[in-house]
């Protein structure tokens, strides 16, 4: 398997909005993230993902893009912008850029264009149908918008603000190449990019059966027909000529289409985002209040451990800002168990394969948000859920807000709680979203200082990578696939091993050492137990690392 610096890296996500405020108008910005550099390079990440700092009308928090090639007035200038560039890199940091290319925001130039008539050098920018079929949007209601001076519809898989773009157009495609070459000459480090597998629609789209999590469209608009070659033609035209990270978000992709996407051969991305082990298959689309059992979590990882080894490269998460907060979602926030679970969650994370990606506020074991009333929302998303769900009739308020709770990308969105004063130090103005009001006992302030908090644990985690091939490299072996509370499994390199034993549980769990473990060295554990005993006792979310050869 080739080596490779971005195989060896762990990302961190920024969410702009939420994570530093400096000029007191409530909203995070650019100076805002510049100032906490020193903050990141602490924890001892190495690439920074931005999520969208472009001009937009912000109707999705900034994935809905007027013009890519300016900074939204909200976080700063493009000055500030080269200023965080130049700062980030000064300290050894990369900076991913969020590309946002399956659609633009409504308000972008193109689209202003492109609805005024057929004439319009803009009209086939977008797709525009005379007749709608039955796809609905992600974010609820029909997908297609009938647009009154164009006198047709236009598709939009997300919001109606968020036109999706033409691809099958060369001249679409083009710009954005070109939008790409200009960033990269600017210096950036790399993309993520949005929603990437539904860029190329099949040409018949027909009416759709409406199962799955991305409904009528899913099958017509997913890994679609051409998005392999748009991949490779992008990698030929920009991204061969840049030493880049690249991921994918792309939702709905199999393994078999992971090894196309990220193939070590294919000339396509880096790496994708998969999202099987983060979907819910609840009764109410993505919306449930329940955890997933931990033999079904376990295959998931297994499965993409497995399938990608040698062939193409993983990502590993388990949050981002479009799901709720980890420690709340797989570990327990009980004040009692919430730093040694959020501990547990990272330990079993980051040893498997993959290039890991925390997500802001994680490394300091942030929790999930007490939503009070619908009102206190702000995400487009989980405004319409309620409507649609709720408001509409088709579900009780109070069968429907556990899910709310459990699972509104809100969660994540609220900011960053950097120290015990008021906002957490987050803003000394009104906050756009509320803060948590447990910002008093849980913020970066306190964990600096503390040796054994969760952010001094992430530190550990990211030097041990650093420090052992064997973590980056390793190959991946499950064990006790069956075990409901234990998360069990085996890396090896070469005469190398690494056993990783995680307790999901909050109750204590028997483990009896595998005989070759036995002696072996702790690299790192959440509590204090004796490793070398053939039989363990571990305690509720106890984990720990042992290392062989
Ligand atoms: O999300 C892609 C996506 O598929 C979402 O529907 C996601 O599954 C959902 O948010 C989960 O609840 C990307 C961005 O990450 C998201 O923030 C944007 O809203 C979306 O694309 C549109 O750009
Ligand atoms: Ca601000």
């Amino acid at each position: 398997m080739e080596r490779n610096w971005w195989k060896e890296a762990v990302v961190y996500q920024i969410y702009p909005r939420s994570f530093m405020d400096s000029n007191g108008d409530g909203i995070g910005d650019l100076k805002g993230i510049t100032s906490k550099l020193d903050y990141l390079k602490e924890l001892g990440i190495d690439v920074i993902w931005l999520s969208p700092v472009y001009q937009s009308p912000n109707d999705d928090n900034g994935y809905d893009i007027s013009d890519y090639q300016a900074i939204m007035e909200e976080f700063g200038t493009m000055e500030d912008f080269d200023e965080m560039l130049e700062q980030a890199h000064k300290r050894g940091l990369k900076i991913v850029m969020d590309l946002v290319v399956n659609h633009t925001s409504d308000e972008h130039r193109w689209f202003v264009e492109s609805r005024k008539s057929e004439e319009n050098p803009y009209h086939d920018y977008y797709i525009w149908r005379e007749e709608k079929n039955n796809w609905g949007s992600c974010f609820g209601g029909s997908a297609w918008q009938y647009d009154e001076s164009r006198k047709m519809y236009y598709l939009h898989l997300f919001s109606k603000k968020q036109p999706d773009l033409n691809w099958d157009n060369p001249k679409v495609r083009q710009e954005v190449y070109d939008m790409m070459t200009w960033w990269c000459e600017k210096g950036i480090d790399g993309f993520r990019m949005d929603v990437i597998s539904m860029i190329s629609k099949t040409e018949e789209m027909p009416d759709g059966a409406g199962d799955g999590e991305y409904g009528e469209f899913g099958p017509y608009c997913m890994n679609g027909p051409n998005v392999h070659k748009y991949l490779k033609e992008m990698n030929e035209k920009v991204l061969s000529k840049y030493d880049l990270l690249t991921v994918g978000e792309t939702p709905g992709v199999t393994a078999e289409q992971a090894k196309l996407y990220a193939g070590e051969d294919e000339h396509e991305l880096n790496m994708v985002f998969q999202f099987e082990h983060v979907e819910s298959q609840g009764k109410y689309g993505k919306w449930t209040d329940k955890k997933r059992p931990l033999p079904e979590l376990k295959a998931i990882f297994s499965k993409w451990q497995t399938e990608l080894y040698g062939k193409a490269w993983n990502s590993l998460f388990l949050d981002n800002h479009d799901q709720p907060r980890v420690v709340s979602r797989f570990g327990n926030d009980d004040p009692k168990y919430r730093e040694v679970s959020a501990k547990m969650l990272a330990t079993c994370l980051h040893m498997m394969q993959g290039t890991p990606y925390i997500y802001q506020g994680e490394e300091l074991g942030m929790t999930n948000y007490p939503f009070e009333s619908p009102a206190d929302f702000r995400d487009i998303e989980s405004i319409h859920a309620y409507q649609e769900w709720c408001e509409s009739g088709k579900v009780s308020h109070d069968t429907f807000w556990p899910c709310m709770l459990f699972t509104s990308r809100d969660n994540a969105r609220t900011p960053i709680q950097w120290d015990d004063t008021e906002n957490g130090g987050f803003t000394t103005g009104t906050p756009w979203i509320s803060v948590n009001p447990n910002y008093k006992e849980i913020n970066a302030k306190q964990e600096l200082a503390d040796p054994d908090s969760v952010f001094h644990y992430y530190q550990k985690l990211i030097a041990l990578r650093k420090q052992y091939p064997l973590i980056v490299y390793g190959k991946y072996e499950a064990l006790l696939p069956e075990d409901e509370n234990l998360f069990v499994y085996t890396r090896t390199l070469d005469r190398e091993k690494l056993l990783t034993v995680c307790n999901f549980s909050d109750q204590e769990q028997r483990f009896r050492m595998p005989s070759e473990f036995v002696g072996g060295e702790c690299l790192i554990s959440n509590l204090s137990n004796d490793y070398r005993q053939e039989e363990l006792v571990l305690k509720p979310y106890e984990a720990f690392v042992l290392h062989i050869g």
